[in-house]
């Protein structure tokens, strides 16, 4: 018998590389999608898994959904990929964050713990959990300190994944993540963001990119390892809570150099503060000027993940670079500008 997985955010670039994953692993996929984000299949057609997979319409929000869809589909695992998960706006939108990061994790809990306690939970945690903590590195171990709506949202959750394994024993796995991208990545995320823009540049769609905080740094990997990882945590005996990340940290200027080098420009940055600016030595033009709207109320400056337990207990291995990523994102957005 195959088993059967559920993913919420099927359509988000996790859901997407996950689905692939699970689908080459011989899974039964099933797709949770809300109806209005149908738009949003392009990710699953990219990968050539949108055939493949069974939807259910489902919103997190209404638990009768949940316990409908969990009762038809039987699924051996659910990995709860669906969330409000752009940091920025959840300082616009901390309520609905909080509704959704929130309530919609313990619907599915309960529904497991009430319908068929033996289903396995993937619960999609994040590095900033650890907000500014000061670590060097963050791990399993480390102290959390969330500085925005979302991060606060997301430690409840991850909290109650923790509780629902000790006080009811539902095998439920918390992934901590840190950054982690592809050509699938949102827009609205900044390497996505950098580029799509400089692959408009290039064809003169777009005249030059904006952006906020350049020191922030971020250990960035790829979505295609770290959903591996999630799939690892739910083969292993015991549930556990897990810190995924590659160990490198990285600025956002240092990404905005490596990908304005795939384009074939020559970057160098000049000026201060809010008046830095990137230009192409070759032609002088201007890539990138700072929007001081674009920074956060609060941000998190520095994350750098420690991985070892992942490593050591799951053998979860990482196949991409920091710099064979930008490549990757840069090209694909090279091919769709034209
Ligand atoms: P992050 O990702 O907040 O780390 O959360 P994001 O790519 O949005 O920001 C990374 C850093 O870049 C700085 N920055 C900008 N960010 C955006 N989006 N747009 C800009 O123009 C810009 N300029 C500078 C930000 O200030 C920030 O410091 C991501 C999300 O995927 C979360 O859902 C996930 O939980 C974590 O990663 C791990």
């Amino acid at each position: 018998m195959p088993k059967t997985a559920l993913i919420t955010g099927i359509t988000g670039q996790d859901g997407a590389y996950l689905a692939r994953h699970l689908l080459n692993q011989g899974y039964v996929v099933w797709g949770a999608a809300r109806r209005s984000s149908q738009d949003s299949m392009w990710r699953l057609r990219e990968l050539k898994v949108f055939e493949d997979i069974r939807f259910i319409d489902f919103d997190l929000m209404e638990m009768s959904n949940i316990i409908m869809g969990i009762k038809s589909i039987e699924p051996d695992e659910v990995y709860n990929l669906a969330a409000q998960s752009f940091v920025a706006t959840s300082f616009q939108q901390p309520i609905y964050t909080s509704h959704v990061n929130t309530i919609g994790v313990i619907h599915i809990l309960e529904a497991i713990r009430t319908i068929n306690p033996r289903i396995k939970f993937y619960q999609a945690s994040t590095s900033e959990m650890f907000g500014n903590n000061g670590d060097t590195f963050q791990n399993e171990l480390s102290v959390f300190q969330p500085a925005s709506p979302y991060a606060v949202s997301k430690l409840y959750s991850h909290w109650m994944s923790v509780n629902y394994r000790t006080a009811h024993g539902i095998f439920a796995c918390s992934g901590i993540l840190f950054n982690h991208e592809s050509p699938l990545r949102g827009l609205e995320f900044v390497t996505r963001k950098i580029t799509r823009s400089f692959a408009q540049m290039k064809t003169n769609k777009a005249a030059y990119l904006e952006l906020g905080n350049l020191d922030a740094r971020r250990d960035w990997g790829h979505a295609e390892d770290y959903t591996k990882g999630m799939y690892l945590m739910m083969q292993h005996p015991h549930s556990d809570d897990y810190v995924l990340s590659t160990g490198n940290d990285h600025s956002v200027r240092e990404f905005v150099t490596n990908a304005a080098a795939v384009c074939g420009w020559m970057p160098k940055w000049m000026g201060d503060n809010m008046d830095e600016v990137c230009i192409d030595e070759i032609t002088g033009r201007e890539l990138v000027k700072i929007n001081p709207e674009l920074f956060r109320p609060v941000d998190v400056e520095f994350l750098r993940g420690d991985a070892t337990k992942a490593r050591n207990v799951l053998a979860w291995e990482t196949q991409w670079s920091f710099e064979g990523l930008v490549v990757e994102m840069m090209e694909a957005d090279l091919r769709r500008a034209y």
